[in-house]
């Protein structure tokens, strides 16, 4: 597929990818969310692709659902631009590799929602965050009511949703929405360190560690510590745990095979 409205690159096993309709802000419309599920589908099956970065280009990571194609949407099109919308936030969050959101700019409405589905948020002193749904007569509607207040609780996630109102990335921080904030020029490199460091881990464990967290914040406790010991057991019929706990012991580096 010729990507129009983002671009994908590949470097040194991270795939980027850059939502790319920087005059619009890079407003979620239909053909950026199929090039997005397009490519996060390559993504989950390239073998060669072992994290994912998430980031937008020029001032703004996503300003939200594009209005002007949502505006003369009827019901049975809004349905299906939901159910398109949530699938892409769905495939983000569950594939096997960690996908980073380096947020650069605005991240706002359905573009705080897709950065809510990537594994790890950090962002750029620019950054800004909001749901303004409101300010249109709508709720979110990819997820946002669902994701906000798991990440900072009920009655932030309530606050933000009601209010509509933006916040900076430091309030991002201290609410517990974005993981590290850094210079604008830093935030590529810093996203890029994160999904070396994880990459350097065991990749069976962080598989197994992101489906065990995503899967336990939908269930009762007693089923989210049953579903860890499955994840766990997996994790410890592997070879890369004998390799990590060997190396441990012969206190050098473990060489990690994803076997
Ligand atoms: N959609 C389309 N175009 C947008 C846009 C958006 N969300 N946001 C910005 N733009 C466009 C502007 O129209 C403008 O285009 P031109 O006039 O230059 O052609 C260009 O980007 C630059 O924007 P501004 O001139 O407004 O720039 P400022 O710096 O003055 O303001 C801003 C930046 C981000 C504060 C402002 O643009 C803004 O408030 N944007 C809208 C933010 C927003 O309300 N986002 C939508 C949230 S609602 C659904 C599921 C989910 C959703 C919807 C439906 N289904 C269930 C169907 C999600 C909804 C949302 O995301």
């Amino acid at each position: 597929m010729e990507y129009k409205n983002i671009k994908l690159e590949l470097e040194d096993g991270i795939a980027v990818v850059t939502i790319a309709r920087p005059k619009a802000l890079n407003a979620l419309n239909t053909h950026v969310i199929n090039e997005l599920i397009h490519a996060f589908e390559w993504i989950d099956k390239a073998a060669e692709a072992k994290a994912a970065i998430l980031t937008g280009e020029g001032r703004a990571f996503v300003a939200g659902a594009d209005i002007s194609q949502m505006k003369d949407l009827d019901i049975r099109d809004g349905r299906d631009m939901t159910l398109l919308g949530q699938g892409l936030m769905e495939l983000i969050e569950t594939i096997d590799k960690p996908v980073i959101a380096a947020v650069n700019g605005f991240a706002l409405g359905g573009g705080c929602e897709i950065s809510m589905a990537c594994d790890i948020r950090i962002c750029s002193e620019k950054a800004r965050f909001g749901q303004p749904e409101v300010n249109l007569g709508i709720i979110p509607g990819y997820g946002g009511t669902q994701r906000l207040p798991r990440l900072v609780g009920k009655g932030m996630a309530k606050y933000l949703i009601m209010t509509g109102e933006q916040i900076d990335a430091q309030e991002a921080y201290r609410i517990g929405l974005v993981q590290k904030v850094v210079p604008a020029e830093e935030l590529m490199d810093q996203a890029k360190a994160i999904a070396e460091t994880i990459m350097a881990k065991a990749p069976v464990a962080i598989k197994m560690a992101k489906h065990a967290v995503n899967n336990g914040m939908n269930v009762d406790l007693r089923s989210g510590v049953a579903y860890e010991a499955e994840a766990y057991t997996t994790t410890f019929s592997t070879k890369d745990r004998t390799e990590g706990m060997t190396a441990f012991v012969e206190k050098r580096t473990p060489s990690f095979e994803n076997r």
